[in-house]
């Protein structure tokens, strides 16, 4: 049995020929490697590469965020005769959230979760191996040299751990549930099996060599890098052991983290971030979002700002990594004039004490996931985006606010202006992108496409 797996054109990327965003689709690597090692056949398509010509009669579709659930859908419909006699499976964290009914509403009742380890057994008449134990060589080898050559040219994602302890109310990764209202599940950060993780890395490492490239630029998909010291600090161990065999390739790191487990590293075990620093770390993502008490209180977000200046000001003097103020703002409820304030003088003063990379991001109330997304008040919108499935555009957190993320008018445009004073700091690595609103005239929605062209997040 083939099965094809196809990795959806980045939703800003030109409606032509040329490349599309060039990005290592790591999740579906590891889903074409669990597959591989199951004894299936698997053709990969990455749609920013090549245009895809699907034959099999089994199609696997990522979606890496909400804004990709109409790309899903599009080929599907395209595809559609392929697929009745056959499977349609999409999964991936933009759709991890939707209820059951919600999923069949937008792909149709005969396609298949590719999240529910279930479900795909059944689908594919055998079992699937776990993400944590299955090396991503055999999916690494699917692709041509010039295909992985061009992916390792740029950064690219390194798959080491999912998931994460705390529970954002906002935040649509696989986190912790702690409303027993709506649902309730404490989770743990998963790190994959560390031979395998060594296993890739090296193979990634000496690809790199064989190509000439003389460094490897590597996005961790940790949640909250320091949330697991010992585990963390294994994986430093082994980059350094990569480092040390393959010398002409230097690994240059990055990712994302909450002050707070950022902080307890540091206190406690210090050698973890030193030993990260030294296998190549270089910039760490701090989630501050937002500016008071009184929002991070209604979030869930566990800091207080003297911890937020903490970390960004330790993590810069004392281990020379470069900080980034990540702002998750605006949140409908929470946030008012002085916080969205607060929030602009957070980010500058930062960025000027402790060259704190500004990046912005308007919070979504309603992602598939989230808090938003499982209540009752919501409810309209929802049913609204189901209906309207371009829609899920305006929940990508680089686009301004619009009459769906932020019904009041004038909070609306008090949450727009504190975005853009932000995303004006000449160091500011957000791409601010307009809403493609199904609802404005044509000649406005024509205009939010094309400015949004090539404006890729990172
Ligand atoms: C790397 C990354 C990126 C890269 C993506 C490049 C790429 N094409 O892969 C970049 C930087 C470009 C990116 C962009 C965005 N990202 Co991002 N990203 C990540 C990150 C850090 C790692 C993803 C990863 O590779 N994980 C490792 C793999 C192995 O795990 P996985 O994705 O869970 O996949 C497993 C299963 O889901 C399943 N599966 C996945 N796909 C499929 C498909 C099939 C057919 C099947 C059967 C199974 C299956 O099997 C996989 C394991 O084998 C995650 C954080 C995280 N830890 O997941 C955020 C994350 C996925 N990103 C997120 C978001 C929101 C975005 C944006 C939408 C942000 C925005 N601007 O709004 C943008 C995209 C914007 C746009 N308009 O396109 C959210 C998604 C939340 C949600 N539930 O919607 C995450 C979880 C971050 C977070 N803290 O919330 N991102
Ligand atoms: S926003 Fe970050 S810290 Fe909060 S639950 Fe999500 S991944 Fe965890």
């Amino acid at each position: 049995m083939t099965v094809t797996l196809v990795q959806p054109r980045h939703i800003y990327a030109p409606e032509s020929d040329e490349f599309g965003h060039v990005y290592m689709p790591t999740s579906l690597l590891s889903v074409a490697a669990r597959f591989v090692k199951s004894g299936l056949e698997v053709q990969l398509v990455d749609e920013n590469v090549t245009k895809s010509e699907i034959t099999g009669s089994v199609v696997g579709i990522n979606v890496i965020g909400a804004p990709y659930i109409n790309s899903a859908i599009t080929i599907l419909k395209r595809y559609q005769s392929l697929i009745s006699n056959g499977v349609a499976l999409v999964g991936g964290q933009g759709v991890r959230g939707l209820s059951t009914r919600e999923f069949s509403s937008l792909f149709g009742i005969n396609t298949i979760r590719g999240d529910d380890p279930t479900a795909l057994a059944t689908a594919l008449a055998r079992n699937i191996s776990s993400k944590e134990t299955t090396s991503l060589i055999p999916a690494y080898q699917l692709l041509p040299d010039t295909v992985l050559r061009g992916y390792l040219s740029g950064e690219f994602c390194f798959y080491l751990s999912q998931g994460c302890k705390f529970s954002c109310t906002f935040c649509a990764g696989e986190r912790s549930q702690t409303n027993r209202a709506i649902a309730y599940g404490l989770i743990s950060e998963s790190y994959r099996q560390m031979d395998v993780t060594s296993e890739d890395l090296l193979f990634l490492a000496q690809k790199a060599k064989f190509f000439g490239l003389g460094e490897l630029n590597i996005y961790l998909s940790n949640l909250d890098l320091f949330q697991t010291p010992e585990l963390l600090y294994e994986f430093s161990r082994i980059a350094h052991h990569i480092r040390r065999k393959v010398p002409e390739v230097s690994i240059r790191m990055r990712g994302l983290s909450t002050v707070k487990s950022f902080l307890s590293c540091h206190k406690k075990n210090k050698r973890v971030v030193v030993s990260m620093v030294d296998a190549g770390l270089e910039r760490v993502g701090f989630g501050i979002d937002g500016a008071t008490p009184h929002v991070w209180k209604e979030t869930k977000k566990p800091q207080q700002a003297s911890q937020c200046i903490e970390a960004i000001m330790v993590s810069n003097k004392e281990y020379g990594l470069i900080p980034e103020s990540l702002m998750v703002f605006g949140h409908n409820g929470a946030d008012d004039e002085n916080s969205l304030d607060a929030s602009v003088r957070f980010v500058n003063e930062t960025r000027t004490m402790y060259q704190s990379v500004p990046r912005p991001h308007v919070a979504k109330d309603i992602i598939p996931g989230n808090d938003g997304w499982k209540s009752a008040v919501f409810r309209p919108r929802i049913d609204y985006l189901l209906r309207t499935p371009s829609a899920f555009q305006l929940l990508d957190f680089t686009t301004l606010p619009s009459w769906l993320t932020h019904p009041d008018p004038h909070f609306r445009r008090r949450v727009s202006s504190a975005f853009l004073a932000i995303c004006d700091f000449e160091d500011c690595l957000t791409k601010y992108t307009l809403p493609e609103d199904p609802e404005a005239v044509p000649s406005e929605l024509e205009f939010a496409k094309s400015f949004n062209s090539g404006r890729y997040d990172i």
